[in-house]
């Protein structure tokens, strides 16, 4: 039987793993310390669908003209495992950052016995792993710098992104501030650039292929679906199952600048604003219950239905309109992959 691209991945995930604890074998780091970054890069990359390190072959897979060399599937297949790392890593800080408790139906990884706060220094050699396995792979790749700056782009932006996610959640970005521009910008930055961007942008410097057209259409493509992407994140953290999720939402309890956040305060009037005011960003089951009723008041939750629906279609019209068919083909192969949550 074929093996599918999520366990060829997985395969290759382990095997860059060992790679790079095998370096730090070499440095001098003892065994058990070894093993324990060794599960905590196994553990760590485990339980998502992978979407971001598949992007990487299937886009691959799709620009080269339906055809890889086996060399070629390695080192894309390695590529999407960095991009993994690079998720992990993030993931690993911003559930500490959210005060989170599980992901992906386990407990955050901060919240393992005998993690805790080490989880802050498990997330940087993940992303010095990155770094490693690009000199290590492919520094004698004529485009291997733009691979590191890529990596190093797609830092800073979701960086950025989780600085103006935070300030709403310190209570330094007042309400008054959450709009949909800010929301747009956080969401574009956070979101899109590292998981949309990233993996389709890859495999074109990879083999290649790219061309400022490309990428400008690839960045306007992929900054649309990051804020669709992150609108639904935003609507499950409410709304979702958390034995469907993984994850239990505290949105609410954080303050954070969500679609359904952005959605209420541009709709409610002032006697709603102010219980807002008072109640959101509260870790009180009485003030999350009052934020509860003023979305059900405002019908946030069909408002938000109607939203997707209607982006759902403007993506679709994008999509059907992108000249390059090459990129079209991309697209609706990634489209077709992202309907569970892929963090
Ligand atoms: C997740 O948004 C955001 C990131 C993974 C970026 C983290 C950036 C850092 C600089 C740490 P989210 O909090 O809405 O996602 P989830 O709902 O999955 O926790
Ligand atoms: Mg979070
Ligand atoms: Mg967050
Ligand atoms: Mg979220």
């Amino acid at each position: 039987m074929a093996i599918s691209a999520s366990e060829s991945l997985q395969g290759v995930l382990a095997d860059v793993s060992k790679e790079i604890t095998e370096h730090l074998s070499i440095i001098g780091l003892g065994p058990e310390a070894v093993d324990r970054i060794y599960q905590c890069f196994v553990l760590t990359t485990k339980g998502g669908n992978l979407l971001r390190g598949r992007t990487v072959l299937d886009t691959g897979f799709i620009l080269n003209g339906h055809d890889l060399s086996p060399v070629q599937s390695e080192e894309l297949a390695v590529l999407g495992c960095l991009i993994e790392f690079f998720n992990a890593a993030y993931v690993i800080w911003d559930d500490i950052m959210d005060g989170s408790s599980t992901r992906r139906g386990q407990p955050c990884w901060y919240r393992r016995d005998n993690v805790g706060m080490i989880a802050i220094n498990d997330a940087c050699i993940l992303k010095s792993a990155i770094y490693f396995t690009l000199k290590k792979r492919f520094r004698d790749h004529p485009r291997y710098l733009d691979l590191h700056e890529l990596f190093d782009e797609a830092a800073l932006r979701t960086e950025l992104g989780q600085h103006c996610d935070l300030m709403a959640t310190a209570k330094l970005l007042k309400p008054g501030r959450f709009t949909w521009d800010q929301y747009e910008f956080i969401a574009a930055q956070k979101t899109a650039f590292y998981t949309f961007y990233l993996p389709i942008a890859i495999p074109l410097v990879y083999l290649k292929l790219t061309t400022a057209k490309m990428l400008d259409d690839v960045h306007r493509a992929s900054t649309l679906l990051g804020l669709v992407f992150q609108a639904r994140d935003d609507f499950l953290d409410v709304y979702g199952d958390p034995s469907v999720t993984g994850k239990i939402g505290t949105d609410i309890q954080e303050n954070k600048c969500s679609w359904l956040s952005v959605y209420a305060l541009e709709n409610c009037n002032n006697d709603q604003k102010e219980v807002f005011r008072k109640c959101y960003g509260s870790s009180n089951d009485g003030d999350i219950s009052k934020v509860m009723k003023l979305f059900r008041d405002l019908n946030v939750s069909e408002a938000f239905h109607d939203w997707n629906k209607a982006m759902s279609a403007k993506i679709d019209a994008m999509v059907e309109e992108m000249t390059d068919v090459a990129l079209k083909e991309v697209l609706i192969a990634f489209l077709s992959k992202y309907n569970r949550d892929p963090r």
